[in-house]
């Protein structure tokens, strides 16, 4: 099997309902996520802040963990932003946003994810006319990111969060039909859980554009908790030629560096 790189998903703060298992700064989240065996951490950031790169880039030198992602969500969860907004003022705040995550994760050297800020068709909205727009914008995103080297991962997500892009045929099916050639599907265990008939048969769908994977049992607490065949969906992986990250980012519980440790134990005795 390939040999992933592996990440834990991490911010300056997080409720503890949140899945976010190492809160602090990034420098002292690199520390904790390379004591733990990770190779790298998400960050789940708002898009305004500045971070020393120069002292992150000298901790990640040292431990050999590196920031892989950044995370867009509080884009709109705390800014209020979406990509599909009829008022034109919140699409535009959404892409400048956007576009600020873009230069962080570029600062980086890390791709971002496209999750909650793509926002949702409004009830008894046209699909077609608000799917259209998203199109338009994620296009202004995806010519961004594709001249600084950075790649926009759209996130699955479950249909009890979001109403769009819930399925890896969904989600395929828009980065094929709109060619954005810079976009590439994030499949999450958790969100395939529920919205998946068949996990194995989602991960197949993916295959040449997967682009970030998140690890969580079916309960979304630590990897074997629960119920999840991750052995199968590593052999899925394989197949397919996934050579991304393969990122932790599940329910704090008991606590959040316990979570990661056993999440990274399970996962790696699966590698063969
Ligand atoms: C974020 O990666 C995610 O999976 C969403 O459910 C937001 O929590
Ligand atoms: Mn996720």
């Amino acid at each position: 099997m390939y040999n992933w790189k592996f990440a834990v998903s991490s911010a300056d703060d997080a409720p503890a309902t949140a899945p976010i298992l190492l809160k602090g700064t990034v420098e002292e989240n690199l520390e904790k996520a390379a004591r733990l065996g990770y190779d790298a951490i998400e960050v789940h950031t708002r898009e305004d802040v500045e971070f020393d790169y120069d002292a992150i880039r000298a901790v990640s030198e040292r431990t050999g963990a590196r920031v892989g992602m950044v995370i867009t969500g509080r884009l709109n969860t705390e800014g209020m932003c979406s990509l599909i907004a009829d008022e034109p003022y919140i699409a535009q705040a959404a892409l400048d946003g956007m576009r600020q995550y873009i230069d962080m994760a570029q600062k980086f050297g890390a791709d971002i994810v496209v999750g909650w800020v793509k926002g949702n068709v409004p009830k008894g909205g046209s699909r077609e006319k608000y799917l259209s727009r998203l199109a338009k914008n994620m296009r202004i995103l995806n010519d961004y990111g594709k001249e600084r080297g950075v790649k926009l991962n759209i996130e699955v997500i479950n249909r009890y969060e979001v109403n769009i892009f819930t399925t890896a045929e969904e989600t395929m099916s828009f980065l094929e039909k709109y060619n954005l050639d810079n976009c590439y599907a994030h499949l999450d265990a958790f969100h395939m859980g529920i919205d998946e008939c068949d996990p194995i048969a989602a991960i197949r769908r993916c295959k040449g554009r997967l682009g970030y994977f998140h690890l969580a049992d079916n309960s979304r607490q630590y990897c074997g908790s629960g119920q999840f065949d991750f052995g199968r969906m590593l052999e899925a992986l394989d197949e397919i030629g996934y050579e991304g990250i393969l990122s932790v980012e599940c329910l704090p519980v008991p606590n959040g560096e316990e979570a990661a440790k056993r999440s990274i134990e399970h996962m790696k005795a699966l590698i063969h």
